[in-house]
């Protein structure tokens, strides 16, 4: 099972990830977009990385914005490397 990433571990992990932010146990970016299209694709292509990954994010659209936290919920809702591996796939859809 993976273990929660100490504090220091997240935010050295971060250091490449333009953009998310570490609070309240998850790590989360908005991203923006045109219109609704946009953004729909956008949360399909997430989906499908997340599939492959066996590990999913919560996601919040309204209209041209999609606000993506992550943590594992199998590791006590904390942190770990399956949330940092999955922001990396979320990047390079995005
Ligand atoms: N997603 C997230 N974010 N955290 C988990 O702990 C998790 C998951 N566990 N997706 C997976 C599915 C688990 O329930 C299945 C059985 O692998």
């Amino acid at each position: 099972m993976a273990q929660p990433l100490s504090e220091a571990d997240i935010k050295q992990a971060l250091s490449s990830l333009e953009g998310w932010e570490f609070s309240d146990d998850k790590i989360s970016k908005e991203f923006g977009f045109n219109d609704f299209s946009e953004a729909l694709g956008f949360i399909v292509r997430i989906g499908l990385e997340a599939e492959k990954q066996v590990h999913h994010p919560e996601l919040f659209n309204v209209y041209n914005t999609v606000q993506i936290s992550l943590s594992t919920h199998d590791a006590g809702d904390k942190v770990t490397q399956k949330d940092v591996d999955l922001a990396k796939a979320i990047e390079s859809v995005s």
